[in-house]
Parts: C-alpha cells; structure tokens; sequence
C-alpha cells in the first residue's frame, strides 16, 4: 500500500477505535453484553439472532438490535417479530459497519434497561475484522456448507473473535462437513478460541450458546459489580 494511503487507513481506524471506545464505555456503564456478530453473507446470523432474542425476552431479559446490511430493511423486519426493538442500518454500499454510524442510530436509543443488545454486522468476512464496535464480544458465524478452510482463508476474522459458532449443524452430514478439519483450523489461527455448533433451524444447540452468553453477562457484571 502507498504510504499517504496507508497513513489516511491508520488515521481512520484510530478514529473508530476512539468512537468505539466511547461507545463500550456507554454500553458498560449500563451492564450490557454488547456482541458484534459477523460473518459471510447468508450464514446464518438473523435467524440465529431471532432465536436468540425470542429465547431471551421469554426468560425476562431485555435484547434489543442493530443489523447492517447494503440495502433493504429485510433483517430488522424479521429481527422486530422477535419482539425486540431493532433498527436497520442501510450501509449504501459499505462492505462493514463503523463505529460512528453505530454511535449515531444509538444516539437517541434509552440503554438504561439492556441485558444483551446484538449488532449485526454487513455479511462479508474481511472488512467487518477492523473496526471495533465497542462490543464486549466478537461472534463469527461459519455455516457448515462454507466449508472447513475459512478460517485458514480469513484469519483476521477469526483472529479477532470470542467465540466461533458453527452454524446450520443441521446441514452437516449433507454437506459432508470435516468437523475434525473445522475444529483444527479455527485452533490454528486462534488457539484458545471458544467454539459451539448450533442449528438455529432445529434448535440442536441453542442451549449452550444461551448458556454461553447468560454467562458472559454474569460476569461482566460481576466484574462491574451489578447484581443480575
Ligand atoms: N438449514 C438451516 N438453514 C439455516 C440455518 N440458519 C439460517 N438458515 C437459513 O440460511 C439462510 C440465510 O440465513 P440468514 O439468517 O438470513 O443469514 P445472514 O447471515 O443473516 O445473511 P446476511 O444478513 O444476508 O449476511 C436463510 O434461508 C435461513 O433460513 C440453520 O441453522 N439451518
Ligand atoms: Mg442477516
């Protein structure tokens, strides 16, 4: 890369990550579990998203969402029959969210109540890895018919993530999906990586990932001291 192009990269993602900062800050300050999820396009995050936040207002916890796409206003549609409060965000063309565009649609949002509030990232698995949104956790989704050899392709996405989940488990044995390979390629790009396999479609795994997120929430309140 030039080196003015390189300089005008670095200016751009210091400012996110100061925005981002802001914008964790805010979230904390309220005890919310911000999560950040991304993945390529179409495996599985709105569904997995809509499952999980009819889960959790059922169980008394207050969600609410951000999701990013291109175009169209299809995802908080289906996002909204969750019964959440969700927001759409129409990139017009940008490939990632950023932390100011998250800042302004959160400008006006009371958070005072928020246990878990989900932003869905645009479905790309390359631009979503540098900007941090202020979230307490990064989620990449990797659906089983994406094939094994996507962490080794996209490490940074990989890299900089909590949690793997492995998506449409439904989908395995048709696709004649490699866990054993899946498993040892998101190890080599991240060792200490956390991984689920779920199916949003049939519920097969959905209890652990909740278990997984309620305790994130406990403990990022008990570390702020906010009893939940
Ligand atoms: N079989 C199966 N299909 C799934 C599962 N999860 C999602 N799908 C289907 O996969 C397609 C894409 O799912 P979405 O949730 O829209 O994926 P997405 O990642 O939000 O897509 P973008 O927002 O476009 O990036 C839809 O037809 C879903 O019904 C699953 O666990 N199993
Ligand atoms: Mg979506």
């Amino acid at each position: 890369m030039k080196p003015r192009l390189l300089e005008i990269r670095k200016a751009v993602l210091k400012k996110n990550d100061e925005i981002a900062a802001k914008l964790r800050e805010r979230f904390l300050k309220h005890g919310i579990l911000a999560l950040n999820i991304v993945s390529s396009p179409g495996a599985g995050k709105t569904l997995l998203l809509k499952k999980t936040m009819e889960i959790l207002i059922q169980e008394g916890f207050k969600v609410g969402a951000l999701v990013g796409d291109l175009q169209t206003d299809n995802d908080a549609k289906f996002l909204a029959k969750s019964g959440a409060p969700v927001r759409q965000i129409e990139t017009d063309g940008n490939c990632h969210l950023e932390a100011n565009i998250v800042s302004d649609y959160l400008a006006d949002w009371d958070l005072t109540d928020f246990d878990f509030f989900f932003i869905e990232n645009v479905g790309n698995l390359v631009c979503p890895a540098n900007y941090d949104l202020g979230e307490s956790l990064r989620v990449v989704l990797l659906s089983t018919p994406e094939g094994e050899d996507k962490p080794l392709k996209y490490p940074p996405m990989f890299n900089s993530a909590d949690i793997a989940v492995i998506s449409k488990i439904d989908l395995a044995d048709f696709v004649e999906f490699d866990r054993k390979a899946v498993y040892k390629n998101l190890q080599a790009v991240h060792p200490m990586l956390a991984i689920c396999e779920l199916s949003a479609k049939t519920g097969l795994g959905m209890t652990n990932w909740l278990d997984f997120l309620k305790s994130k929430l406990r403990v990022l309140r008990s570390e702020m001291s906010i009893k939940v």
